[in-house]
């Protein structure tokens, strides 16, 4: 019999809510990372956040580092191992509301890694507070009445910033979601170019994903794809903000 598809090498089980965008996006790393030839070559710098209760489903060498140093953590890394494919992998409020120094800093510099930031609009890990993604009247557990953008600030965008401001020359920069089959195979290819983009050492690279999450939303996987259709979209636009040269 013809094998068609087989699970990644190193994929096993994770302990994520059902309906989790999570779980979709681990996945389209690991085959990617197949794909490339990397599969044993590669070092995950993880965030602090729900990814932690999936380390079984990314069974690669990785380092869990402090909660928002990351990508510190992952340029020390790969100055040190420049042959080691090196990714971060951060939820929005590791990667920005708390790591927002670190991630500008790997940007600024260019550094050769990747990194992958999972938008939630919430800091999902500890019951759904707002983190800078929340979008405008977002009811989470810190905004109980709805974000007040007066008062907060407003929605932050990562990847347009690095990829548009003067003095950034990042390498990759876009923004992908895993709703259906066809939004889940443009982020796969999102996520390839990222990691080609480290491979061929033209600098940083970066793919923030808009993922449900149906437990703090306080909706269904079904009604949280819609949510992530009609306004989460509207809000943070899918797309490539910086390609490869
Ligand atoms: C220095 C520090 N501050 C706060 C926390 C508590 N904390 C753990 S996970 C988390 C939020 C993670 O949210 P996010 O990065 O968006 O990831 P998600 O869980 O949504 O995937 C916070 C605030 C911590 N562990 N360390
Ligand atoms: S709390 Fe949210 S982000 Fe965390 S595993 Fe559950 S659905 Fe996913």
């Amino acid at each position: 019999m013809e094998v068609v598809k087989k699970k990644p090498a190193r994929l096993g089980q994770h302990g994520l809510c059902p309906g989790c965008g999570h779980g979709i996006v681990l996945r389209l790393i690991e085959e990617v990372i197949d794909e490339l030839g990397q599969t044993n070559n590669q070092i995950v710098v993880m965030g602090v956040g729900c990814i932690c209760t999936a380390t079984r489903a990314l069974q690669f060498d990785r380092f869990q580092a402090a909660h928002g140093r990351a990508t510190s953590t992952a340029e020390a890394i790969k100055r040190v191992r420049p042959d080691v494919t090196v990714f971060t992998y951060q939820g929005d409020g590791d990667a920005y509301t708390i790591g927002i120094a670190e991630s500008l800093n790997a940007a600024y510099r260019n550094e050769n890694i990747t990194m992958i930031a999972i938008n939630n609009t919430n800091f999902g890990m500890t019951g759904g507070q707002m983190s800078w993604t929340t979008l405008p009247g977002q009811h989470t557990e810190t905004s109980v009445d709805g974000r007040d953008c007066a008062l907060t600030g407003m929605p932050f965008h990562f990847p347009e910033m690095v990829a548009q401001s003067k003095g950034f020359h990042v390498a990759y920069s876009a923004r992908g979601t895993v709703i259906d089959p066809k939004t889940i195979n443009q982020t796969k290819r999102m996520i390839k170019d990222a990691f080609e983009a480290q491979l061929n050492g033209e600098g940083f690279s970066v793919v923030e994903v808009l993922s449900a999450c149906p437990t703090n939303w306080h909706m269904t996987p079904q009604q949280c794809q819609e949510r992530i259709a009609q306004s989460v979209e509207a809000e943070y636009p899918i797309g490539v903000f910086k390609a490869r040269d």
